[in-house]
């Protein structure tokens, strides 16, 4: 049932008489607003709650929303300035052709003559080279219902297997191992649980500056008297605070995971009552550990040994503790064998399906959940199904209306797309929600990849750097001027408002693919005129799937905050908590344990290129930056990439902080400001990858992939540091005493 809003005493109560207070003369001082839309904020995904304020079909500000039970009207950097993109002048306002004489490359045409090209290439490219000839790449900032509507229109109007999405980036290492052990793909507790946890260990994640709402959970936990772990090469924020550190080198988690799972084993901190009614294969995985030593580990992670049989005793020992993981293990060629490791370790201590239990990934996109549910993956069909099994074929089909044979079968994940590009077996590709050129790993192989391309479109609202190798631009929708819904990283299904319409001739998303859907003769599949009838048919595909959503309802996801899947049924309270009981989603309900050996990450150190490199995200900034590059107060915060580096890497080279340096790997080159700080390994540099052109990470980075999930080693490459245009040579700092530095 709906809460009823909170009074200004509450609300003083709750927050402090200093937090979130309405400026003198109230929040819409100044302003003129004509009304104030209910919604979630477009970045990650945490999906806050936020209401907009809007003034002749523009978003003018934002009020916090209090009663959104998740963020409590908290908000980030990037969530108290999203609204600022909207009105931004560089918003596409119309269809654009690739035009090299035209001012910018690009000339205006009209809808029909742009979507006419579009539908000809298509036609053209498939009619000379065969259906899976054109692909397709998809995001998920997009809704459930959009994520829905591109799996099903790639299948049925495009006729291509070949549609994969970002979350291959993002999300699908720990898909996989959630998959695997457990048998379902979601968080495995609500947010709500993390305060209730004795211990919070976070591996490859900065929370702080990724997911800062998740902090004031962890807080909460510490007030409690709850042990904080962190686990990372980096000492972020909110390690400062840790009562214990792991200052991992980069892509040795596992062994980690290993030797700790061989203390609770060697000690026997282990839940055996747990173990034989829940769980299968626990001597495979405790076979796999037997000389996974601390001793053996800190060698090979660099994290001293008392410290990892710390952390086994306070997480063996609890009676309560969550682990909670994102792409610093993830983003891996051994991010499945990661996650699977951490899952060994709440298996093994019957940390699941209890109050403050769970090892659970945070899921990083705005709708990185729900967007990896309902179709949107190479592989599988809406409600999580398999794109190869018959019988979850059959399912959708008769949904769909089509025949079985119709649906295509698996296509190849995203780096493979742009993998076939580059080798002329792809000629054409349409693209919505994607960025490749910035976020794809080996930036300068992408870029020879687009430029092969023999047809490109884009549907986006800014253009992109991918977007400018693009023959035809389609103005899409801004998250603002669509409604729908998102599955945030805790499985809540939410409800996104629209507040405006799109400007100038800008179009919604949905209805655009529907318009291409009918040009290509398929329109008798895409009879929709409203995105809620999208919904109602997501919610017949997904029924009976792992990621049920039959029984939710728009009206009851408003009312109830959201609503959390599987929901099988209308009247369903919905599942917060997964695994309660511990019953497990595998056919005998019980889950898996997984040996995990130890593997050396895709490239390794040497003499040439002897400094470790990870990359990731900093918190004014989000992901390829197309959207928070263009808004002024968070280019302010961070406005160009720095390299991070250890004042004893820093002193080896001869730099000070704020000196440029060139960071060369096998794969390209990139120059940039040193940024001295204590808080990272002596052996490693971190680069934000937000930036384009030259000042992309994605230059140095390789293409090596996880061979279960395919996702790219984002987190690992081999590198040389150097002063740039200087002659200091970097020297081996594998040996560097990390007792002085990072730790
Ligand atoms: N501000 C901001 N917030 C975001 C985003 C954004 O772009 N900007 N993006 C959203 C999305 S899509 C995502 S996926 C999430 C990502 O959220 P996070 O995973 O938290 O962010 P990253 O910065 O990619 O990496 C996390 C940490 O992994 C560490 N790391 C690097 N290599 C290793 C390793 O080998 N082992 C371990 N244990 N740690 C390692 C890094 O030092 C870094 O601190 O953030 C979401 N939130
Ligand atoms: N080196 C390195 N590379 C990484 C990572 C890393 O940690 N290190 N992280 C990876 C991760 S986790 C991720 S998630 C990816 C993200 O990589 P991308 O998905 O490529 O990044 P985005 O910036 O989300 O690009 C999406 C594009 O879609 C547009 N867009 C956003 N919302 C909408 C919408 O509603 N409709 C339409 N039509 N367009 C929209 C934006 O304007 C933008 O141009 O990057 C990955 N790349
Ligand atoms: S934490 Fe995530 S969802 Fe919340 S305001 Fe920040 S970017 Fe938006
Ligand atoms: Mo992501």
């Amino acid at each position: 049932m709906a809460r009823p809003p909170l009074t200004d005493a509450e609300l003083i109560e709750r927050y402090g008489p200093h937090l979130n207070q309405a400026p003198p003369g109230g929040w819409n001082a100044g302003i003129e607003v004509d009304r104030v839309v209910d919604t979630h904020c477009c970045f990650c995904g945490q999906q806050c709650g936020i209401k907009l304020k809007v003034h002749d079909n523009e978003v003018v500000g934002f009020e916090p929303w209090y009663d959104f039970p998740f963020n409590e009207g908290k908000l980030c950097p990037k969530g108290v300035k999203r609204y600022l993109q909207g009105s931004h002048p560089d918003r596409v306002l119309y269809p654009m052709e690739r035009d090299e004489t035209a001012p910018g490359g690009f000339r205006r045409v009209s809808w029909d003559h742009a979507l006419d090209r579009v539908v000809s290439e298509i036609r053209r490219i498939q009619d000379e080279y065969g259906p899976n000839s054109f692909a397709m790449l998809s995001g998920v900032s997009l809704t459930n219902e959009k994520s829905y509507l591109i799996g099903k229109f790639a299948r049925l109007a495009l006729h291509t297997a070949n549609l994969d999405y970002n979350g291959r980036y993002c999300m699908v290492s720990a898909g996989a191992g959630n998959k695997k052990a457990l048998g379902i793909d979601r968080a495995s507790n609500p947010w709500s649980d993390i305060p209730l946890a004795d211990v919070v260990w976070t591996a490859g994640t900065n929370i702080a500056e990724t997911f800062p709402i998740t902090t004031s959970y962890i807080w909460k936990a510490r007030d409690r008297g709850a042990r904080l772990i962190v686990q990372d090469p980096r000492v972020v924020p909110h390690a400062r605070t840790a009562d214990l550190f792991l200052p991992v080198r980069p892509g040795t988690d596992s062994a980690l995971f290993g030797a700790v799972l061989h203390e609770l084993i060697r000690h026997d901190w282990l839940d055996h009552d747990f173990i034989d009614a829940h769980t299968n294969d626990f001597d495979q995985a405790a076979a796999a550990v037997a000389d996974m030593t601390p001793a053996w580990a800190a060698d090979v992670t660099g994290v001293p040994r008392a410290r990892i049989e710390q952390a086994a005793e306070w997480w063996g020992t609890s009676a309560t503790g969550m682990l909670l993981h994102a792409r610093g293990i993830e983003q891996q060629s051994k991010g499945v064998d990661n996650v699977l490791g951490a899952i060994n370790l709440g298996l093994a201590t019957g940390k699941f399906g209890k109050p403050g239990c769970g090892v659970t990934t945070i899921t990083g996109q705005g709708n990185g959940q729900g967007g990896r549910e309902h179709g949107h993956k190479c592989d599988q069909l809406p409600g999580n199904r398999d794109i190869t099994n018959p019988e979850h074929r059959a399912h959708v089909a008769s949904v769909w209306g089509c025949d079985v044979d119709e649906i295509p079968g698996k296509g190849i994940p995203a780096l493979e797309i742009i993998e076939a590009i580059h080798a002329g077996e792809i000629k054409g590709l349409l693209s919505i929600c994607f960025n490749p050129l910035v976020s794809s790993p080996d930036s300068n192989f992408t870029r020879e990849a687009l430029d092969r391309l023999e047809f490109y479109s884009v549907i986006d609202f800014f253009v992109s750097e991918s977007g400018h190798h693009a023959d035809i631009i389609l103005p899409g929708s801004l998250h603002e001027e669509d409604e729908g819904t998102s599955t945030s990283g805790e499985g809540r299904i939410i409800k996104i408002n629209a507040a405006v319409e799109p400007p100038g001739e800008a179009r919604l998303d949905w209805q655009i693919l529907v318009d291409l859907a009918d040009r290509l003769g398929s329109g008798h599949y895409f009879p929709y005129t409203d995105t809620h009838q999208i919904f109602e048919e997501l919610r017949l595909a997904s029924a009976g799937g792992t990621a049920d959503y039959r029984g939710a309802t728009w009206e009851r996801i408003e009312a109830e905050y959201g609503l959390f899947w599987p929901i099988p049924e209308e009247g369903h309270p919905g599942t917060p908590r997964l695994y309660e009981g511990g019953r497990f989603y595998h056919p005998d309900g019980r889950a898996k344990f997984h040996a995990v050996p130890y593997r050396l990450p895709g490239e390794v150190v040497d003499d040439d290129y002897p400094v470790w490199l990870t990359t990731g995200r900093v918190v004014s900034q989000y992901l390829s930056g197309t959207q928070t590059r263009r808004i002024a107060a968070l280019v302010a915060q961070y406005p160009e990439p720095l390299c991070e580096m250890h004042p004893q890497l820093a002193e080896r080279i001869g730099v000070a902080d704020g000196d440029l340096v060139t960071v060369t790997s096998r794969r390209g080159t990139i120059t940039l400001p040193a940024h001295v700080v204590a808080t990272i390994r002596p052996d490693t540099v971190f680069i934000p990858y937000h930036w384009p052109g030259d000042k992309a990470a994605n230059q140095l980075t390789q293409r090596v992939v996880d061979p279960i999930s395919k996702m790219p080693e984002f987190k690992v490459s081999a590198v040389r540091v150097e002063r740039a245009g200087g002659r200091v040579a970097t020297t081996d700092v594998r040996d560097f005493d990390l007792q002085g530095g990072a730790t």
